[in-house]
């Protein structure tokens, strides 16, 4: 009697084991939460891409963002998810593993330091998502925790403009006799933009012992900031021949600065402002002569990375770094791009 009762039991529970299984799968209850995510059976198919976007400091920043929403659309057979991480690499940290728990295919990191990603990527890499740089670049013991970067040569774009300082000096008839008083605003420190664009200039100025650099300001890429800091330089240094400004959002703001200081800037003024990015509203500047010289640091990275994207859902082999093409603006050639400028 007993064991008829006990097989009866086990029957029961088999039959509402079963049960729950089946209505689980017609509502999608045990469903991975990628596929939960994806509203409608068109989006089976899609690429599905968690984007950890490093914030919305600047006009650079914004136009990346906007590539990246243009590119990986639905209508490109992406399914797209993006996360602001407002500069704060926790928050990167959060979104890398947020999308690991999601199982995405594939995660596109804007970084906003190059250092303290080695765990975070392992643990992607152990998930099986490949991670994609675009933008800034990481340094890690295992290069290996990320499948390609694409971005820009910020150390070539800070040589650019120390050799077109040598120029500009020459120009100006300086010799190697006259003391050139240099400051610097920096970008985010320890960001690749940071890193890169002093290094390339830095090698410039060694072979120009007549370059003094007094001070760098951390300004950290936002005009708030660029403004704040160069009148705190103004006020501290008598003679600033040169301003080395890592990008425009920084320059608009010594700008001001400088102008409400009584001081002059730009071509025919007392102080040469170098920027970087190459942003319309900064070629403006350059065609209008505030901006001395512009090295262009191209954002609209979304086709590219749309791209190496679908080459490796394809199987196809990508490579290691992508660097896009970039310009160097100064009042010389810059109204023939003022027109269609993208950003
Ligand atoms: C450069 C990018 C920098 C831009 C800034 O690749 O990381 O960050 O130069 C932006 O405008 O904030």
């Amino acid at each position: 009697m007993k064991n008829r009762k006990y097989y009866l039991n086990t029957i029961i529970i088999v039959i509402i084991i079963l049960a729950i299984m089946f209505l689980g799968e017609s509502y999608g209850i045990f469903l991975s939460p990628k596929t939960q995510n994806m509203e409608t059976s068109e989006d089976e198919g899609m690429i599905v891409v968690g984007v950890s976007q490093l914030g919305y400091e600047s006009v650079w920043r914004l136009a990346n963002t906007k590539s990246v929403e243009d590119a990986l659309s639905k209508e490109n057979r992406f399914f797209t998810i993006i996360n602001n991480a407002r500069q704060n690499q926790e928050n990167q940290i959060k979104d890398i593993r947020d999308f690991i728990s999601q199982d995405v295919d594939y995660i596109v990191l804007a970084p906003v330091t190059e250092k303290g990603w080695d765990s975070v990527l392992r643990e992607a890499k152990e998930a099986g998502i490949p991670v994609i740089l675009m933008d800034r670049e990481v340094e890690v013991q295992d290069s290996s925790l990320y499948a390609t970067h694409i971005g820009s040569d910020m150390e070539l774009e800070g040589a650019r403009a120390g050799t077109w300082l040598e120029g500009e000096l020459e120009r100006r008839g300086y010799t190697e006799e006259d003391k050139v008083n240099i400051v610097i605003l920096q970008g985010t420190p320890g960001s690749s933009a940071q890193i890169g664009r002093e290094t390339g200039f830095y090698n410039i100025a060694a072979k120009n012992p007549n370059w003094t650099i007094l001070e760098k300001a951390d300004a950290d890429f936002t005009t708030a900031k660029g403004k704040e800091e160069m009148a705190r330089l103004l006020k501290r240094y008598e003679k600033i021949d040169v301003v080395f400004s890592e990008n425009d959002d920084m320059t608009f703001g010594a700008i001001e600065a400088i102008n409400e200081a009584e001081r002059t800037v730009g071509a025919n003024g007392d102080i040469i402002m170098i920027s970087f990015d190459a942003g319309h509203e900064a070629l403006v500047n350059v065609y209008n002569g505030n901006i001395n010289v512009d090295v262009e640091c191209n954002p609209l990275l979304g086709n590219l990375v749309a791209e190496v994207i679908k080459k490796m859902d394809a199987g196809q082999q990508v490579g290691k770094k992508y660097i896009i093409d970039e310009k160097v603006f100064t009042k010389e050639n810059v109204e023939a791009y003022l027109s269609n400028r993208e950003y």
